[in-house]
């Protein structure tokens, strides 16, 4: 059979009969299935696309045979950097280049012959799509979630952009590798932290990927402690810092101010001024991770002033450091050098004071920091409290002064999403010298990103070049005013289309309140593990924030989460352009067609994990579906016969079968495509020796057989299995058959084999009915003439029989 030719004919059977159409009608069977929003580069798809969707789709099309309405829709995450940077190198509009791009990914998409939806597309560059991202930053800025400050922010000065903190790998712009600066800029930004308990709180009731979840937790970092005033000695000023460990506070032989904390300049002396300004100047240059790394030589600068311990009055001196972060906690640390890392390096370097206030019971090694919980030593009124007994206890004692109090802390930041780039969602506000930031009335939405505008890298937003767009009026007062200049991030897009999927034609509302609840969550969400702390994150942030708007009434978007595993190139290596080692599938669809390629992506690798890829396996494939091809005729050409009853050779078909079935069902469910496949093929080659067996047939046994293995391999092989069915004289359409049962009882064997082992190695295998009982069992494992040989001399001790697996002799 040409695999290929028939693709395109049952790829528009489908569509004239809308086989796939979602039916709103049957609501309560819905399953709404989706893969990560797609970005449309340029490149033909690729291997990549298709293990992701070409799987997805078949997991969809197995649930969709279990009797659920599936709903499975597809677009297109279409603003953002890459159509941006593309046209300042050729010149094409990032508009022009994305529509393009978008128009060849769907008509391949459509090729792969799954089954999404195309009636519910979304294309967020479209402004009856960002018209409503406008609308949700409006009603989070109404909400308080949505404001502007003045934020050092991570500089590229290659792509001449912000990037956010995720985009920024060592020190170097994740896109072109530069090294980043530190600017400050009045930025957006969304209030995630307001979310960050709740978003802790609700992770462990996911069915997600452990890691994942694990992951995310530690983005979020919820860390418990105090907050513990100091004054400034002879001064009316103080500060506060945040610890964890509010039992070291005896150990507390100086104090740090990061760099760039409120009141450095106050607390420095003036023999210091000059020290502390140069070193302030000096480290604007290094990422928070390097600041943070315990392996880095650490820096700092003596203030002249010093500092009260609030526990025992004594006077400490205050330092000023980088390894101190003004974005957590207080930006200032009370330094305890015997029970601290950092601090210790730090003391060792400056020679500042070491006091051990934490006895480790003979474990510690004083050339080293004791970082463990212990008991109290050296700390008048606490000594022998356990640590968690102190903490308690020291807050308690400070609180009495005003001087502490408890407090939890998040590493979770705010969430930047103002973008100095061209290829965005425009930010809906406008900015009045007399009123302020404005927001644009929603009858005055969408704010349409223009056309022609400069957008060759300037270090400010192109769109303030555009006369016509950024000159506008108030509208509040009507005095001339100007429009926001920047874009949105495009994780903002990403963070709310699963909803406007179900609804995606209205023009009143994002969406309609009563259509999310009812097709929302999200069943099953499938895409890369790369998006555990971005994506996920921010997703589940807009439904509960849209939630607490009243705009839908539930608590998490995704329920279930599957990560597909990565296909590398051959050589083991991310595939890149650079490297040489893509691998296009368009010769393998070419050759064998798209069925052939889906299978065995399925096939030759573990979905979760992927892999190098090898493509020994697709000619496996290929000849597995001659072979099911040339099985099917064969049982579509036997003459009916009388013939019915089961007899022994049948009883192992039988077996086969329903094994497979079992097998298959499960297998499937958990996204385990390999095994499911080696399963359907074993099942070929018993129905082969089933035939040929040169014994009589049981026809209709054999035809339902073949009609299961059918419908088992529908998910994996559409095009195929819809052709093979309407040859067997079936009805059309094989996808709409109900997928296959399996009988618990036709997999009890009449026989059943098991291994004799003496001394726990196998020795010889015996085949004993199934019912047998243990002594018959063990006699006829003694009777066997390579146990009587093994046994020899010996003498048997003990016989074991382990149900329906194995015999143990113990022999000596
Ligand atoms: C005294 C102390 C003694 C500390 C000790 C630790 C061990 P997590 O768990 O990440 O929340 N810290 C607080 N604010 C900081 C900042 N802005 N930059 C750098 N470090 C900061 O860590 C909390 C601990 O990190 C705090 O507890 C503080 O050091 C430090 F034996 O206070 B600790
Ligand atoms: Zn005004």
């Amino acid at each position: 059979m040409d695999f290929k030719s028939i693709e395109r004919k049952w790829q528009k059977k489908w569509d004239e009969t809308n086989l796939y159409k979602f039916d709103p009608e049957k609501i309560d069977k819905k399953r709404y299935i989706l893969e990560m929003f797609s970005y449309p580069s340029g490149a033909r798809l690729h291997v990549g696309h298709w293990y992701n969707y070409g799987l997805s789709d078949s997991y969809a099309r197995f649930k969709r045979m279990q009797g659920d309405e599936v709903f499975q829709p597809m677009g297109f995450d279409a603003f953002g950097l890459p159509a941006e940077n593309y046209a300042i190198k050729t010149g094409i509009h990032p508009k022009d280049s994305t529509l393009a791009n978008i128009e060849t990914m769907e008509h391949q998409l459509r090729e792969m012959g799954a089954t999404f939806d195309w009636d519910y597309e979304l294309i967020t560059c479209n402004s009856d799509y960002y018209k409503w991202t406008q609308w949700l930053f409006l009603k989070l800025l109404e909400r308080g979630l949505a404001y502007r400050k003045n934020a050092p922010v991570n500089f590229c000065p290659n792509c001449n952009t912000v990037l956010a903190n995720e985009q920024v790998i060592d020190g170097e712009c994740e896109r072109c590798s530069t090294t980043i600066e530190k600017k400050t800029l009045t930025q957006w930004f969304f209030k995630i932290t307001d979310y960050a308990q709740e978003l802790l709180d609700d992770i462990d009731g996911l069915d997600w990927p452990e890691k994942t979840k694990m992951m995310q937790k530690n983005w979020i970092g919820r860390s418990t402690g105090g907050e513990i005033t100091f004054d400034v000695y002879d001064s009316s000023l103080s500060f506060t810092v945040f610890t964890t460990r509010a039992d070291t506070l005896f150990g507390c032989s100086y104090v740090v101010l990061a760099p760039e904390h409120p009141m450095v300049q106050e607390v420095t002396t003036p023999d210091n001024i000059d020290e502390v300004t140069q070193y302030i100047s000096d480290c604007t240059k290094a990422t928070e991770i390097e600041r943070q790394s315990t392996e880095r030589e650490k820096t700092g600068v003596f203030t002249g002033s010093y500092a009260i311990n609030p526990i025992n009055g004594e006077k400490v001196p205050i330092w000023i450091a980088d390894y101190v972060l003004v974005t957590y906690g207080t930006g200032a640390v009370m330094a305890v050098p015997a029970h601290d890392s950092r601090d210790f390096q730090f003391a060792a370097k400056f020679e500042l004071p070491i006091k051990r206030v934490i006895s480790g019971d003979g474990k510690q090694d004083d050339s080293l920091p004791f970082v463990e919980h212990g008991i109290l030593t050296n700390s008048p009124g606490f000594d022998s409290l356990t640590t968690e007994q102190a903490k308690k206890a020291i807050i308690d004692k400070l609180k009495e002064n005003n001087k502490g109090d408890f407090k939890t802390n998040f590493r979770l930041r705010d969430w930047l999403v103002s973008r100095q780039r061209y290829w965005g969602t425009p930010i809906p506000v406008i900015h009045c010298p007399e009123c302020g930031a404005v927001p644009v009335p929603e009858n005055d939405l969408p704010v349409l990103l223009p056309y022609e505008v400069d957008f060759s890298p300037k270090g400010t937003s192109p769109l303030a070049t555009n006369e016509e767009f950024i000159n506008t009026t108030c509208p509040k007062c009507g005095k001339p005013a100007k429009r926001d200049a920047d874009t949105m991030d495009t994780f903002v897009c990403s963070s709310w289309y699963f909803l406007r999927y179900v609804d995606n034609k209205n023009d009143k509302e994002p969406f309609n309140k009563e259509i999310v609840d009812t097709m929302l969550p999200v069943d099953k969400y499938i895409g890369g593990p790369e998006h555990a702390c971005m994506h996920l994150l921010y997703a589940r942030f807009f439904t509960k924030a849209l939630r607490d708007m009243g705009l839908l009434s539930f608590d998490e978007p995704f329920t279930s989460l599957v990560h597909q595993g990565i296909i590398l190139g051959p050589d083991g290596n991310r595939m890149s352009k650079s490297r040489g080692n893509v691998i296009s599938p368009d010769s393998y669809i070419k050759k064998y067609g798209s069925d052939v390629f889906r299978m065995y992506l399925g096939f030759g690798f573990a979905y979760i994990e992927g892999g190098a890829w090898n493509d020994d396996g697709i000619k496996a494939v290929h000849r597995f579906l001659e072979r099911v091809v040339r099985i099917i005729e064969r049982g579509a050409s036997l003459t009916p016969s009388n013939y019915s009853k089961i007899k022994e050779k049948e009883k192992d078909l039988l077996y086969s079968r329903h094994y497979t079935i079992k097998s298959v069902t499960y297998d499937i469910d958990k996204f385990q495509f390999n095994t499911s496949i080696a399963r359907l093929m074993e099942l070929v080659n018993a129905m082969y020796k089933y035939l040929d067996s040169g014994e009589e047939i049981n026809v209709s046994l054999f035809i339902e057989t073949c009609k299961d293995l059918l419908k088992l391999m529908a998910p994996f092989t559409p095009h195929t299995c819809e052709e093979l069915w309407q040859n067997m004289g079936n009805e059309y359409s094989i996808h709409n058959q109900p997928w296959p049962e399996f009988d618990e009882s036709k997999l009890v064997k009449d026989t059943i084999e098991l291994g004799v082992q003496i001394n726990s190695k196998i020795r010889a295998h015996i085949e004993v009915a199934s019912d047998l009982d243990d002594d018959k069992i063990k006699e006829l494992a003694l009777a066997n003439e390579k146990i009587i040989e093994a046994i020899g001399e010996k003498t048997v001790r003990k016989v074991i029989v382990i149900k329906g697996r194995l015999v143990n002799i113990v022999i000596s």
